[in-house]
């Protein structure tokens, strides 16, 4: 019988993002972000939902750390608001903001919690997209590289685990779009396919430029990541032939050949650029040098996946759609397929060549409709179901030799959800939004006790 142990030096931990938590929106020198300003305009998020309060985190970091060190998670991670350090992007440090992510990290600390920062969790300056367009600009990637300076500068001492950039698929391929209003901010109507994976080029060229400036910047030696949220394909059956399959439509899925692929080998995958034609972006001489920056890990954001089988025509794969029937979570797009988490590390150890770089689950998860029982309780048997399965296939994972390192839970609380505002849970803590208390659900319980006996129980 397998008892699903991980090795003792496996970090657990759990996930948040700035905008998603914090709130605060104008406090200490803080200006606004695309999010505040896309979702202040009608429509485009659900029930007008804004993320101004949120979970209020900024002003309640404290007892959210005590919450942290009583589910016994040693690792956490949350993303630093560029408005918050650089109100207007470019330009003059606002040290109260700085501030706070200071008092953050010390309290983590004492609590015996290391902190690892993401830079950017898609929170940009609306002072820029109103300068120059944000990521339609080149000069975006070095006004980051600059921001990057700022916090690594002034936080370095304490903060060794940086993750650089977070899912760059989403805040470009989803900000951006032709003839249609995009779901994310900044929510920009380009006028061509080309536009919207130059916003993609200048992403991995500000990771890139972001790698340089920690490195320099830090004073002690640190790690530097990239996050990810790589399409996973998922042999239909785990035959050659299927595998093989599935190992061939990677490259080119959603947008794992126009990021990983030039972050990892230093290449656009040929496959991805012989498909967009015209549509590829302008890269210029010694971009992809750049954006090829030797990293200390990987962060991944899995999930759910896509069933690939292997087929009988040019391109020697088919990837398969969901019934409405399939299992789902309580997002349209949340399918469930816990071997996702195995495939999504396999398919980058094993076809990217790099077998020893060390991979994090840094973000998965699930929403379920939670609600609070007659007793004050939250009994989220749905999402222990997801994470239990998932687990498992991270621990496949590491059995087999791939080198997953360690696993952060989407997410800490429940939160804002982007377009779905607050009506989409994610979080193993339950948040009354209107007394802003806290309510540790079942499954909060339940991952306590996988960390404490360090196995998927
Ligand atoms: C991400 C996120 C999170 C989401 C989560 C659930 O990094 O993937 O965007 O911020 O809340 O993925 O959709």
């Amino acid at each position: 019988m397998t008892s699903y142990q991980f090795p003792d030096s496996f970090l657990w931990g759990a996930a948040t993002a700035s905008y998603q938590i914090e709130g605060a929106a104008t406090e200490d020198g803080r200006k606004p972000s695309v999010w505040d300003t896309f979702s202040a305009k009608s429509g485009r998020t659900l029930n007008g939902d804004t993320g101004a309060v949120a979970c209020d985190h900024y002003h309640r970091y404290e007892s959210d750390v005590k919450l942290m060190a009583a589910l016994g998670i040693k690792h956490y991670r949350f993303s630093i608001a560029w408005t918050r350090i650089i109100p207007d992007g470019r330009g003059d440090v606002n040290e109260a903001g700085v501030d706070f992510y200071s008092r953050l990290v010390d309290c983590l600390r004492e609590h015996g919690i290391t902190p690892h920062a993401t830079l950017f969790h898609w929170d940009s300056p609306q002072a820029l997209e109103k300068r120059y367009g944000s990521w339609r600009s080149r000069e975006m990637a070095q006004d980051y590289a600059d921001y990057v300076t700022a916090v690594v500068s002034r936080l370095g001492d304490r903060i060794t685990n940086w993750m650089t950039i977070n899912e760059i698929s989403c805040f470009t391929h989803l900000g951006y779009a032709v003839n249609a209003d995009p779901p994310h901010a900044p929510g920009t109507r380009v006028k061509r396919r080309k536009d919207i994976w130059q916003t993609c080029h200048h992403a991995i060229l500000a990771h890139g430029l972001g790698c340089q400036a920690i490195r320099a910047a830090s004073p002690v030696p640190c790690s530097v990541a990239l996050v990810d949220n790589p399409a996973v394909t998922v042999p239909i059956a785990e035959s050659p032939e299927h595998i093989a399959a599935a190992q061939k439509a990677f490259p080119t899925c959603w947008a794992n050949g126009g990021i990983l692929y030039p972050v990892l080998t230093g290449a656009y995958s040929p496959v991805l650029l012989e498909q967009l034609g015209w549509d590829a972006p302008e890269i210029k001489a010694g971009d992809l040098e750049t954006i090829h920056q030797p990293l200390d890990a990987l962060g991944l954001n899995i999930y759910t996946g896509t069933y690939v089988k292997a087929a009988d025509n040019p391109s020697g794969y088919e990837c398969l759609d969901f019934r409405d029937s399939y299992p789902r979570l309580n997002m349209p797009w949340l399918w469930m397929l816990p071997e996702a988490l195995y495939w999504g590390m396999r398919h980058i150890s094993d076809t990217l060549e790099k077998p020893t770089l060390p991979l994090f689950i840094t973000e998965n998860g699930c929403a379920a409709q939670d609600t609070v029982n007659a007793q004050g309780e939250v009994v989220d048997l749905e999402r222990i179901a997801y994470l239990r399965q998932y687990l498992k296939a991270a621990h496949r994972a590491v059995a087999e030799g791939y080198p997953l390192h360690g696993y952060f839970v989407w997410s800490l609380l429940d939160n804002f959800e982007w377009a779905w505002g607050y009506d989409r849970r994610f979080g193993i803590t339950y948040v009354d939004y209107p007394t802003q208390k806290r309510i540790p659900k079942a499954s909060f319980h339940w991952y306590a006790e996988c960390i404490q006996q360090g196995r998927v129980v």
